[in-house]
């Protein structure tokens, strides 16, 4: 089989073990959509041997999208890209700086290797798995007919009058 036919797979890494209440909703919406994914705590600075080798694997079983969160001199995303083409989403972790140190880390990425940045925090960490979906959506039907009934549903919730 090409790796092109086999079924999407998506990499969620974080820099530390304290991300995961943030991340878990990442998780929890590629789940929502059925998505296969690894999920990892991968430091740049602390476990730079264990990103190098993931990455490879990341290689090796085809995964689509790695999405890579971290906080405060946030680079875990940055060297992840540098590292793969595999597409790369960032998502900033809330910081003592609230985040803003982990957003401008993730996000001012010099011209030639990418990151797409999403919010701080918890819409982010959603954000980073929607996105991935769309990704896999433009090769996947039945992943794009679940992001529209997603968003169907979405629309609906919405009230139409504030009180
Ligand atoms: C970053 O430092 C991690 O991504 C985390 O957001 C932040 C703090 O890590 P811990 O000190 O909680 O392990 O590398």
């Amino acid at each position: 089989m090409s790796k092109y036919n086999l079924p999407p797979r998506v990499a969620v890494i974080m820099g530390s073990k304290s991300d995961w209440e943030i991340m878990k909703n990442c998780c929890d919406t590629l789940k929502l959509f059925k998505i296969k994914y690894d999920v990892r705590v991968i430091s740049a600075h602390r476990t730079p041997k264990r990103l190098e080798k993931f990455i490879k694997e990341c290689e090796k079983n085809s995964t689509n999208v790695i999405i890579a969160a971290a906080g405060g001199a946030a680079h875990l995303a940055g060297v992840t890209a540098a590292l793969t083409t595999i597409p790369v989403l960032g998502v900033p972790i809330e910081s003592v700086l609230k985040g803003i140190d982990s957003l401008l880390s993730t996000v001012q990425m010099p011209a030639g290797v990418p990151v797409a940045t999403l919010a701080i925090g918890k819409a982010g960490s959603i954000n980073s798995a929607l996105f991935a979906v769309a990704i896999l959506a433009n090769t996947h039907i039945e992943i794009s007919r679940r992001l529209k009934k997603y968003r169907d549903n979405f629309e609906k919730k919405v009230p139409k009058r504030p009180f």
